[in-house]
């Protein structure tokens, strides 16, 4: 009998919404219920494309625009070997930002919303002011209009709790409708 994959769960959103937090609140429930489920974020600083990445975003190195956008394309592309063998595994990998940020954020160049710059630690970064977030969000909303990615909208200004409970539950119907499903291949 063909093993059960995992699922590719995406989190994406402007600066600040949470993504991280979810991410981290999910991973450690679905273990907690006995799923197999790993963590991934991307820029993944770690690598020495993500490292050359952390620079840039933290303004010690400048880099010209395509190159940037190219180098945050080639951190994502690093990791698509283990993460098929994850996936096919039967690994839940739930993923903070992924190419949809990369397109974001670069179409969103040629410049939070009030709730979210109120978090803190917000404007350390590169990106980090609201107006750039705008065309950001504006960006995410026509990226959410292929109705081919299965994209649920969750309104942040929840609570950390409510959220979670929303997002673990989206999760779990997600994790058992693809399960028997081959892998796809985004924007092919
Ligand atoms: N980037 C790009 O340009 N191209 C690409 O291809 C990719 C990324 C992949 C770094 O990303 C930058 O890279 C990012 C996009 C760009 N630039 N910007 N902007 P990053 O993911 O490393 O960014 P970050 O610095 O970690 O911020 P973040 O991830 O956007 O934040 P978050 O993960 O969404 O939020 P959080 O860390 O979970 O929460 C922030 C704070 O709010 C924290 O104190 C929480 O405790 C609090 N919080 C969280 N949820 C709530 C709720 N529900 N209520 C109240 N308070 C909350
Ligand atoms: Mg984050």
């Amino acid at each position: 009998m063909a093993g059960r994959r995992g699922a590719l769960i995406v989190l994406e959103g402007v600066d600040r919404a949470g993504k991280s937090t979810q991410g981290r609140r999910l991973v450690e429930a679905l273990r907690a219920d006995g799923h197999r489920a790993d963590l991934l974020r991307f820029p993944e600083r770690t690598t020495e494309i993500g490292r050359l990445i952390g620079s840039y975003l933290v303004k010690e190195k400048n880099l010209e625009d395509h190159t940037v956008h190219l180098l945050f394309s080639a951190n994502r592309w690093e990791h698509v070997p283990l993460m098929k063998e994850k996936l096919h595994q039967g690994i839940t990998l739930v993923v903070d930002r992924y190419a949809f940020s990369g397109v974001a954020f670069t179409s969103a160049k040629e410049v939070i919303l009030a709730s979210a710059a109120e978090r803190g630690n917000f404007g350390n970064e590169r990106y980090e002011n609201s107006s750039f977030q705008e065309k950001v969000l504006q960006s995410f909303s026509r990226l959410m209009k292929d109705k081919t990615l299965n994209w649920k909208t969750m309104d942040a200004s929840k609570s950390i709790e409510d959220l979670h409970r929303e997002i673990k539950s989206i999760a779990e119907e997600t994790m058992q409708e693809v399960q028997n499903k081959p892998l796809g291949e985004l924007w092919k």
